[in-house]
């Protein structure tokens, strides 16, 4: 039998920089069917486009028994009043769970069931370790001045199905209404 052999990876618990890690990034362009205010990212993106967020992966094998793991770091800010977001996704394999360990920065995890009949908000802040359960979508959304930062790991055959939310986005939105953060329902929904 071929041992797969063990390895470190070191997390800057500051920047969230992982490394050895393999990054994507994210842009407004990439997520704007999302927003709400879609006249304000339109006059967003027609002066910048600016990153978003940014997902450094430790490099293990998408097989099943392996543990994906990574670091994101959301940008702080806003389209309009509503704070920026990652795309969000369900697994291809629903059955796999994942945890969101959160090192920096202030967020929100919504997460929902895949018709969107249940949905649960989580807050996060330094030290929050999330569970999110089979089944649920999950989307992280960073409420504060500065980057949210979160450590996570996943069954790392689990697989991301997008194509769930493109469709029909989250069942609640998480939005700056009078320097407070207001979680609501999507309007859209
Ligand atoms: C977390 C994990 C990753 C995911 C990333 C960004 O780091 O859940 O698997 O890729 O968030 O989220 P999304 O893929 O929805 O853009
Ligand atoms: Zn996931």
């Amino acid at each position: 039998m071929k041992l797969f052999r063990p390895f470190n990876v070191v997390v800057d618990f500051e920047t969230g920089n992982l490394t050895p890690g393999k990054k994507i990034t994210r842009y407004l362009s990439d997520i704007q069917h999302f927003f709400l205010d879609k006249e304000k990212v339109k006059a967003v993106l027609a002066k910048e486009n600016p990153l978003v967020y940014e997902v450094i992966y430790a490099e293990v094998p998408e097989e099943p028994g392996h543990l994906a793991h990574c670091t994101t770091i959301i940008y702080p800010g806003k389209v309009g009043n509503e704070f920026f977001f990652t795309k969000g996704h369900l697994h291809e394999k629903l059955e796999t769970a994942e945890i969101y360990f959160t090192l920096k920065g202030q967020g929100r995890l919504i997460m929902a069931s895949p018709d969107g009949e249940e949905c649960e908000v989580l807050e996060m802040f330094p030290g929050s370790a999330s569970y999110i359960p089979p089944s649920w979508s999950h989307r992280s959304v960073n409420v504060g001045g500065e980057p949210l930062i979160f450590y996570c790991i996943f069954f790392a055959d689990a697989g991301h199905d997008y194509a769930t939310i493109d469709k029909t986005g989250f069942p609640k939105v998480v939005l700056e209404r009078n320097g407070e953060v207001v979680v609501e329902n999507n309007p859209n929904w």
